[in-house]
């Protein structure tokens, strides 16, 4: 079958909340991956993160053969001999002290805010019901409907009510808006490190520094939505490390998993998990032996290949590259790590013309909100690669 064949089939029998490039790939390995016809494409978005390790990853996959034919779903009702080595591995990478898995990103974060909730009833005194969350302006969490409740983006949201109530919106990277926002019924503060949806927005340095410190003054937990810039997508394991803080729930999914599998999970340094007893969370796949033996291969070779590293230092050599383009219609371009975002000014015509153009000469990317292109390339990538990358993206963006 032939590309357009399967794109009919898509539109013909799929729901429509997607608009994709229209490119069909059947095939992928490290940063490369092949659309049926057979052409080769450098991915430059790695599944929005998932695939941090590269796609079909040998370690991972034997990991995920190996645990398939062993056992691969007990439920919670039973113990399995994976979650316990899973919980120790990222405890000792993270810092943490307690994880609880769930699936998607959007399951973290409903579990963070559930545990939040009720850390504020039963610890801090919150009169029942009555329990704040704060959250950013241009937030993106995910997609069920108390997440959406505090999305900021109408496309997210309108025709979707009525929302969850308890959430209240202040504008990213002000500290100050966060401590003047919190009442005696704030319970915590949700934030992304970096905001990826929003367009690869760095708040202004010291920002997390500060959050954490009025968080502790005010007693409220601190949350960080790492789903995206964890992992080592920012050059660091945690984006959090950029500032040399910890929160006190962090949120992990996405490339947990190396892209093989969802899983995710909530890493708490406090006890805010522990409020949460047999019978009030979980879910039928969440800890599973198959997520577990993946999430173990896919962070042991974060760390083995150094790719954490790797990110750091292809990273700034990808953002001197893009940065010496000499396009005035260029606004800015912005990064931490692997994680990087290139802004057109709003008269250049729009991010997505250029997403075409650099599809048809071998690059698979994205824009985000009409005017930004993110660079998120697995961190698998070379020196040599990012040069080939440039000699087409150059041209492209000079334009
Ligand atoms: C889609 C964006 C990226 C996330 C953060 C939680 C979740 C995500 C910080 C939820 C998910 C995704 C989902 C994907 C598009 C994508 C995305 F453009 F929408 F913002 F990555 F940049 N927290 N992000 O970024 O995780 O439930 O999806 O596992 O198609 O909606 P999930």
């Amino acid at each position: 079958m032939k590309s357009q064949e399967y794109i009919l089939l898509e539109d013909e029998f799929g729901a429509h909340n997607y608009k994709p490039l229209d490119v069909v790939l059947e095939r992928g390995e490290g940063i490369w991956v092949w659309d049926v016809e057979g052409r080769r494409y450098m991915d430059c978005l790695s599944a929005y993160s998932a695939v941090n390790q590269g796609h079909c990853n040998k370690r991972i996959m034997a990991a995920l053969f190996e645990q398939a034919e062993k056992l691969t779903l007990t439920s919670r009702a039973f113990r399995n001999d994976q979650l316990g080595l899973l919980y120790k591995e990222l405890c000792d990478l993270t810092n943490s002290h307690k994880v609880l898995p769930m699936n998607s990103g959007a399951e973290a974060v409903e579990t963070a805010i559930k545990a939040v909730r009720k850390w504020g009833y039963q610890i801090k005194g919150v009169p029942e019901d009555k329990a704040e969350i704060i959250v950013c302006r241009n937030n993106f969490h995910g997609r069920t409907i108390t997440i959406i409740s505090f999305s900021t983006d109408s496309t997210s949201t309108s025709g979707f009510g009525p929302f969850t109530p308890g959430f209240k919106v202040v504008d990213f990277g002000d500290a100050q808006a966060l401590e003047n926002a919190i009442t005696t019924n704030t319970v915590a503060f949700l934030v992304e490190p970096i905001q990826g949806e929003a367009g690869v927005v760095i708040p202004p340095d010291g920002y997390l520094k500060d959050v954490r410190r009025i968080c502790n003054e005010k007693g409220i937990v601190l949350i960080f939505d790492e789903i995206q810039t964890g992992l080592g997508r920012t050059g660091k394991m945690l984006a959090e490390e950029h500032e040399g803080v910890e929160a006190d729930l962090t949120l992990i999914g996405k490339a947990l998993s190396g892209g093989f599998y969802p899983v995710s999970a909530v890493l708490s340094n406090t006890e805010v998990l522990g409020v949460l007893k047999p019978g009030e969370h979980g879910s039928t796949f969440g800890g599973n032996p198959l997520a577990c033996a993946v999430a173990r291969a896919a962070l042991k070779v974060l760390v083995e290949d150094d790719l954490i590293g790797n990110a750091e230092r292809m990273g700034a050599y990808f953002m001197e590259g893009l940065r010496k383009i000499d396009n005035p219609k260029i606004r800015e371009v912005r990064g931490r790590g692997l994680l990087i975002g290139v802004e057109f000014h709003p008269d250049a015509g729009g991010a997505r013309q250029y997403c075409e153009k650099l599809k048809d000469a071998g690059l698979l990317c994205k824009e985000t909100h009409e005017t930004i292109i993110r660079f998120a390339p697995p961190l698998v990538i070379t020196r040599e690669d990012i040069d080939w990358a440039m000699e087409r993206i150059a041209p492209i963006l000079s334009e």
